[in-house]
């Protein structure tokens, strides 16, 4: 029987086209059959305010329990509420992986991958309000309840909101929240906004917000452009070969930069209205009029501060303001055309969704403003908005990206190769559909002008999410190869399905070896093209190691895996170059690897994770394991000794999330399901030796299974720029799946 609240909850339906997400809003229409004829109206009367308010209340949800929700919108539409008890863990880990495998096969969609939730940052949802407001296009009632309730819920006890939902309070997150909620108004006078307020207020007020927060405002008129430093649009016109020529920086950076450079070179500013010059009041400390914009530029406050300005921005700061007092015309106008070009050109090159949850909202303005409301291109804008938004039990957010898709599928596929006979055949249709999608989500056309616009080649690379989005990234297209390599040459699919043609997986590899960088390591999406002190051009005061796309381990081990992996299989095509590729990338691994034995994680928490492509990275290098002739290698030991000496008196691992903000491993005191499962698997690759390690963790993850066959969600996962994390819904299904698979298989050995 489903409770009221449920009921609510499910009127919320996520529609799944080719991997793209949208929610609907979809009530009983027999008894609200006036919101299909007139939703507008409805909402307006004494039935839709009652509806409206009902629906408020169905997603109020308890932060202070635990931040994270475990995405039971859309999987309560697929297998109902969710169990509360926990197994006792008598079942062996083969049986509890075939539980856990037979229930998160409920969850998979017909194409073959796992809609999710990928939320966590708090400054996303904002970003899209503002845009809507700017642009008169404002979201729809019942998305306009979600979104209040969802910033409601994530309201800190202090009255503030953090950069991301377990986050402290910062500026940027409380003013944005705040911003927000009053556009899509809610008043002054409510106790959340008041406390809200006075958090901004006993924090000095809205001018120390960071800089991105200082351009949402302009936008919007409550801030003053006069109070940025310059965003300078002549970059663009730069040759190529100096280094600071945007086209070098990490394609994250360089498409945000794009947007805000041309709001800021057009000034760009939406309508003044009775409600911007109320917020003009309600967010600073002192009169709007009194504010000292100069000072403002260079003032952020102490609860955001990450990554404070460098010395060499300063400096540049200083001559790039003096540029702006008069500013050639000429220089200007040629710069922003070339930056409205290659808007057009992102926006084309990914079918409006553009590369992530700031560049949308930022492209969608400036197109707006370029184009007009009527334009197609701004329609076309407006269509691809809600690709970012979901709908979990803590109301509506704005997700990281448009999902997660691929890179979840290609987890959960290795994950359910290894095991034992008994678990793959559990798997059997799961997996037969991954590889579908798989296929489905390689990309097979390449961008246009793709030169013009610093485009690495696309073709035979897979994306994080889907093929419409475009963007290959080294190691999705690694991890796609190697599930994809894995799924077709297996015995259990092999008559079953067609697999990919010779030239897409030889592709496939082309593209991961021209993604290798001189250091020997694998970067996110490029290849490093800027030197590492263009770091100290960072202006983002929150983020860190944005500038460049760096070498990272994680994806370096993937690229190294993939390739070693497409070797088995194609052991003619460029083996020579693979073999040279991996050892160099062990290389540069090894260099990555601390005193203390440890890597750190730079995409997810923190240490666990690092751990688990270090190993497996330096494995594939050719290290040796325990037990190996010869071996363990050093690096190995050292790799596993680190581990094993934050195991927790429960069996588990469990790492804070602030091991990746402080760069030091941080531990919690219980263990947690996906650190526990990370370490483990980093430790059976490595075969280490002291089986009751091993035994108590796997423990753990069974003691912590739900009846259901699913796990609890815990505390978040994933993470960028060091300072920020995001949700990764998969991992806590895929993860403890693929520690069990990897203990079954040795202890059936
Ligand atoms: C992601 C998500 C996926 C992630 C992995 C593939 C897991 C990783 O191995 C490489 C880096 C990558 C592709 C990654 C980079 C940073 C992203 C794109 C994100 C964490 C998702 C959201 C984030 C993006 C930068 C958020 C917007 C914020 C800015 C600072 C621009």
């Amino acid at each position: 029987m489903n409770t009221e609240k449920e009921i609510l909850q499910q009127y919320w339906k996520l529609e799944n086209r080719k991997g793209r997400h949208t929610w609907h809003f979809e009530p009983d229409a027999a008894l609200y059959p006036e919101y299909y004829t007139d939703a507008e109206a409805f909402w307006r009367s004494a039935k839709g305010r009652e509806l409206k308010q009902a629906l408020s209340d169905a997603f109020v949800y308890n932060k202070a329990q635990n931040p994270n929700s475990a995405d039971i919108v859309y999987r309560n539409s697929k297998v109902g509420a969710p169990a509360t008890q926990h197994e006792n863990g008598q079942l062996t880990a083969e049986e509890a992986s075939r539980k856990a495998i037979e229930f998160y096969t409920r969850l998979q969609e017909d194409d073959g991958h796992w809609p999710s939730d990928y939320g966590g940052p708090l400054f996303l949802l904002p970003g899209i309000v503002i845009n809507a407001y700017v642009t008169h296009t404002p979201f729809a009632e019942e998305e306009q309840i979600l979104m209040k309730r969802y910033m409601l819920n994530m309201q800190n006890a202090d009255g503030g909101w953090g950069l991301h939902i377990e986050d402290k309070s910062t500026m940027f997150g409380t003013v944005m929240q705040y911003v927000a909620l009053r556009i899509m108004g809610m008043q002054p006078g409510e106790p959340e906004m008041q406390r809200a307020r006075s958090w901004i207020q006993s924090h000095g007020g809205a001018v120390s917000i960071p800089t991105w927060g200082k351009f949402y405002l302009s936008v919007l008129g409550a801030y003053e452009w006069k109070g940025m430093n310059s965003l300078f649009p002549e970059f663009w016109l730069l040759p190529r070969w100096l280094p600071v020529h945007p086209g070098n920086y990490w394609c994250h950076a360089r498409m945000v930069y794009l947007g805000m450079a041309y709001c800021y070179g057009h000034k760009v500013v939406g309508k003044i209205t009775d409600l911007v010059a109320s917020l003009r009041e309600e967010i600073y400390a002192e009169p709007y009029g009194k504010i000292d914009w100069k000072k403002a530029r260079n003032t952020i406050n102490g609860e955001d501060l990450y990554f404070p300005h460098p010395p060499v921005l300063k400096l540049a700061n200083k001559f790039l303001n003096l540029y702006e007092v008069r500013p050639p015309k000429r220089f200007r106008r040629k710069a922003l055309d070339a930056v409205l070009a290659y808007i057009d050109a992102e926006d084309d090159h990914t079918d409006f969704i553009d590369i992530g949850p700031v560049n949308k909202a930022i492209n969608g303005i400036c197109v707006w403003h370029a184009y007009g409301a009527d334009s197609e291109r701004f329609q076309k804008h407006l269509d691809r908005r809600s690709d970012y938004l979901w709908v979990a039990e803590d109301g509506m957010k704005m997700q990281g990206y448009n999902g997660s898709q691929l890179w979840d599928v290609v987890f959960a596929g290795q994950s359910m190769m290894e095991g034992t006979d008994a678990t793959r055949q559990a798997a059997k249709p799961a997996l037969k559909k991954m590889f579908s999608f798989v296929d489905a989500m390689q990309v097979r056309e390449e961008v246009r002008d793709r030169a013009e616009f610093y485009r690495h080649p696309s073709v035979c690379g897979w994306p994080f999410s889907t093929v419409e989005h475009g963007w290959p990234i080294t190691d999705c297209s690694s991890e796609g190869m190697k599930t994809a390599l894995l799924l077709q040459n297996s015995s259990l699919l092999r008559d079953e399905i067609t697999p990919l043609e010779d030239w897409r997986l030889k592709g496939a590899a082309d593209l991961v070896l021209s993604f290798q960088n001189k250091d020997g390591g694998w970067a996110s999406y490029e290849l490093t093209r800027g030197p590492k002190w263009l770091e100290q051009m960072n202006p983002s005061e929150v983020f860190e190691n944005i500038m460049i796309d760096y070498s990272y381990v994680e994806c370096s081990s993937a690229c190294m895996q993939g390739l070693k992996t497409f070797s088995k299989y194609y052991p003619d095509y460029r083996s020579e170059e693979i073999k040279k590729a991996i050892r160099r990338g062990g290389e540069f691994i090894a260099r990555k690897q601390r005193a203390d034995g440890s890597f750190y994680g730079s995409w997810a928490v923190c240490f666990c994770y690092g751990g688990w492509f270090g190993v497996e990275g330096l494995l594939t290098a050719g290290h040796k394991r325990y037990g190996d002739p010869g071996g363990p290698s050093p690096a190995i030991t050292k790799a596993c000794l680190f581990l094993v000496s934050k195991q927790l008196p429960d069996g588990g691992w469990g790492e804070r999330f602030e091991s990746c903000v402080t760069k030091e491993y941080m531990s919690t005191g219980e263990g947690q399901v996906i650190n526990t499962a990370w370490a483990l698997l980093a430790l059976m690759a490595a075969n280490y030796p002291d089986r009751t390690v091993i035994d108590r963790g796997i423990e753990l993850i069974k003691k912590r299974q739900l009846v259901s066959g699913d796990w609890e969600q815990e505390a978040i996962s994933g993470l960028f720029n060091h300072n920020c994390m995001i949700t990764y819904t998969a991992y806590r299904n895929v993860f403890p799946i693929w520690a069990l698979n990897r203990y079954a298989a040795q202890t059936a050995e």
